[in-house]
């Protein structure tokens, strides 16, 4: 596949091509650690890639084939926050959790090496993850006197179960691929050098399928987990598919037609049972 970068950044790489996405956390020196404008960046790819039409599928990776992401940089983290250049602490990964979790297309994970701490919140959010046989993964929160009470414990649980969850936070164990594969925490091991190749084969199976499909499902999963937020974009995915259709268009023509005495005729439309 012949990547072609849409947007320079400092601490990330993003790329297209055949309508998949490539967004890569390219900071090896400190397996892949965030810092603030990491996140910032990330969030600005994704977006993008979410508004790109030929994107249907997200690579979610990290350079170097020694980790995916080694979590918040605790180089800067101060007080209440990681520091940014702005002098400002924050958690903005909050920001792209969210983000991720919403974008209406697939995200996969491809880890090799760490996902570690926050960094493997990251994998855990992610729609797939498939992992290259050098993959390790845990949490280390309690370690380092952080924690992930939001996807990084809730949607965990739902992974790997409650036992499993409680487990990896409160132990903070290492887990090599296998015992990823086997507790559920990621969808296929494969050896590393295929592991880019390997991404790429699902994303374009993904790619053969119907778009609103994917979109549809994306969205239903999230809404059992999600409360309103969830319900709510499972209901405005509704709401595109009644924008589409002759009835909900009726709506709006009348609207701007200015037709009285009543504005809409919907008489024609059917009350389905
Ligand atoms: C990942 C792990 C286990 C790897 O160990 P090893 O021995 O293979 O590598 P090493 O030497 O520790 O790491 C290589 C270089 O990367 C830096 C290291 O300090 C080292 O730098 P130098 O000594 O060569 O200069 N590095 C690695 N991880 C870093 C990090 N997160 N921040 C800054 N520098 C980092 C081992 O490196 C490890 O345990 N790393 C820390 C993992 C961790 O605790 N992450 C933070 C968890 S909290 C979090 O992410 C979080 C949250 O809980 C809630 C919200 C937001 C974030």
């Amino acid at each position: 596949i012949q990547w072609q970068t849409v947007q320079t950044y400092d601490d990330i790489i993003f790329q297209r091509a055949e309508g998949i996405a490539r967004i890569s956390i390219n900071r090896p020196e400190v397996h892949n650690a965030f810092r603030p404008k990491t996140t910032f960046e990330l969030i600005d790819a994704f977006s993008r890639a979410r508004e790109d039409p030929e994107v249907g599928v997200i690579l979610f990776t990290g350079e170097g084939g020694r980790a995916f992401c080694s979590g918040g940089d605790q180089r800067v983290r101060g007080h209440g926050g990681y520091v940014g250049e702005d002098n400002v602490p924050r958690l903005n990964v909050t920001d792209l959790h969210k983000l991720i979790r919403s974008i209406p297309k697939p995200v996969i994970a491809l880890v090799a090496g760490w996902a570690i701490g926050g960094g493997h919140v990251l994998h855990v959010i992610c729609d797939l993850t498939i992992a290259a046989e050098n993959a390790r993964f845990g949490q280390t929160g309690p370690k380092v006197g952080s924690f992930d009470g939001g996807f990084g414990a809730i949607q965990l649980a739902r992974n790997v179960g409650q036992k499993k969850a409680r487990e990896i936070w409160y132990l903070c164990r290492q887990y090599d691929a296998r015992e990823a594969l086997e507790m559920g925490l990621v969808n296929a091991v494969v050896p590393l050098e295929d592991l880019e190749a390997e991404g790429v084969r699902w994303a374009k199976q993904i790619l053969k399928m119907s778009p609103i499909a994917i979109r549809m499902l994306k969205s239903a999963f999230n809404a059992e987990l999600d409360g309103m937020v969830g319900i709510t974009e499972l209901a405005h995915n509704a709401n595109m598919l009644f924008y589409m259709t002759d009835e909900a268009k009726e709506g709006r023509n009348a609207f701007l037609e200015k037709r009285e005495p009543a504005y809409s005729d919907f008489s024609k439309f059917p009350r389905r049972p």
